[in-house]
């Protein structure tokens, strides 16, 4: 029998909890739904005492095992050392970095509270799955705990490359929390090949061989894994929702006129403000599309208590009055802004009816709402997507429209391309696309990456960078 998957994460989102829709959450439980196991994480509860124990719920071969955070950590490690420092940092906006000693105390202090709820839950067989930049020294705690089960390590973000990473006080202690794992996985051969500079830049060149990093007595190993989308199930769940009545009545209410889509959490990382200014631009320098086009951006709000998001709310409320005021007729709104959750059949069913989707970030690791928004076309009639080339999407999804997100005017001039482009050359791309999201589902992210964490050191499975 197959030894018993435990996924870890900063927040475990409960059965029928999903308030903060998020692509860690859709990637662990599509790994989860394949295999059962366990979700280890932060139930969404503060506590001002001890944590305790994790409570437990069981639904469908999934245990759910939730513990609070001390309310005192919890602002210290959440929104400052993970969201203040790594966030900005890991997406190379140094501008927005900032380093609190304390911060990085209360960060360390979070992971090692972690380390010890999960210990009682752990059984001899275990494989360890743990996600992203919130826990990066779990497995040095493990350890130190006497956990012996392999640990391996996802990283949903980008990785700096090491000019960038060293403006982090504390970035070598992160290096030696990374090499503590057993495999540690990213997004792009870009993500990877950085993290070797800094691998070679804080413990030297002769300790990396094939992708295997020797420190110590310790090996650990290092991959690419590209997140991906499950096809199948999008396009069944389009297929139904196409029908429900929040998808009827907004494709109702364009009234015939084209939609052009934008989904993302509301987050400075994502380029909607350089977005918002790009659209006014094209409105100008295409005025025929006024009248002609809606754009649709939902972005429900994330990270309410840190200040930059707050900052980036205002700015978007501004730009998107800014451009209704200035261009809107009484029977039509150029942008219609959302900040709002959608179930996610509901979302399906907008992105179809969508024959543009803006996916603009300014540094993504990887991007699944650009891989969602293919999944849910019409293959005979599929919609263009614009994509940034600074997403980690761009890498595979090289038939997509690629543009630089800094740039207003190529982001405006591939609107209009997209809008006005040939039903062949649509289905062409749409083709070469999905072709690429078959090969990179979310399925084989899951499985390819387990199964190098399963298997012994040297394995063959873990791709290389180029
Ligand atoms: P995110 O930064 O959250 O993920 P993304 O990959 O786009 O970004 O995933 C967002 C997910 O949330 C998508 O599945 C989307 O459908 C869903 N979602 C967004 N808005 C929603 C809304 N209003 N209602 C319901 N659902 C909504 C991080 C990294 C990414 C990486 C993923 C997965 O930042 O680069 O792709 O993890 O590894």
């Amino acid at each position: 029998m197959k030894s018993r998957l435990v996924c870890v994460s900063n927040r475990v989102t409960l059965p029928r909890k999903v308030s903060a829709p998020g692509g860690l959450t859709v990637g662990i439980l599509g790994a989860l739904k394949r295999t059962g196991g366990l979700w280890f994480g932060w139930g969404g509860e503060l506590t001002d005492g001890d944590p305790g124990p994790a409570e437990i719920l069981t639904r469908d071969g999934i245990a759910f095992a939730t513990v609070p955070v001390q309310q005192q950590l919890f602002d210290l490690y959440y929104n400052g050392f993970a969201n203040e420092s790594l966030w900005p940092l890991f997406h190379y906006m140094p501008s927005r970095f900032r380093f609190r000693p304390q911060e990085w105390a209360a960060y360390e202090q979070v992971n090692r509270q972690f380390a010890q709820a999960l210990l009682p839950l752990l059984k001899e067989d275990d494989c360890i799955w743990v996600h992203d930049y919130h826990l990066i020294p779990l497995a040095r705690y493990l350890r130190e705990m006497g956990v012996r089960v392999p640990i391996g390590f996802f990283l949903h973000i980008p990785f700096p490359y090491i000019e960038t990473l060293r403006v982090l006080p504390t970035y070598a202690e992160l290096m030696r929390d990374l090499v503590a794992y057993d495999l540690v996985g990213f997004q792009t051969d870009s993500d990877l090949n950085c993290f070797l500079s800094a691998v070679v830049a804080v413990f030297g060149e002769r300790v990396v061989e094939d992708h295997c990093i020797t420190v110590g007595n310790h090996s650990a190993r290092c991959g690419v894994f590209p997140i991906g989308v499950d096809v199948d199930a999008i396009q069944k769940t389009v297929a139904a929702s196409q029908r429900s009545e929040p998808v009827r009545r907004m494709v109702e209410s364009l009234l015939g006129r084209k939609l052009v889509i934008g989904v993302d959490r509301l987050d400075y990382s994502k380029g909607l403000v350089e977005r918002f200014a790009a659209y006014e631009q094209f409105l100008e320098t295409f005025p025929h599309n006024c009248g002609r086009i809606t754009y649709l951006q939902i972005a429900p709000l994330s990270r309410k208590d840190v200040t930059s998001y707050a900052e980036i709310r205002r700015k978007l409320e501004q730009a998107a009055g800014r451009t209704n005021g200035r261009f809107a007729e009484t029977d039509w709104t150029p942008i219609r802004y959302l900040n709002r959750n959608f179930p996610h059949d509901v979302l399906m069913g907008f992105l179809r009816a969508a024959q543009v989707a803006l996916v603009t970030p300014l540094r993504d690791g990887m991007n699944l709402v650009a891989k969602e928004y293919l999944a849910a076309q019409d293959e005979d009639d599929p919609g263009v997507l614009v994509l940034s080339n600074l997403a980690g999407a761009a890498r595979e999804l090289t038939a997509a429209l690629q543009i630089n997100p800094y740039d207003p005017q190529a982001l405006g001039h591939a609107l209009q391309t997209a809008l006005t482009m040939s039903l062949g050359e649509r289905r062409e791309r749409h083709r070469q696309l999905m072709q690429n999201l078959r090969e990179h589902s979310i399925n084989a992210w899951a499985s390819e990456f387990v199964a190098a964490l399963r298997s012994p050191i040297s394995a063959p499975e873990v791709r290389a960078a180029s």
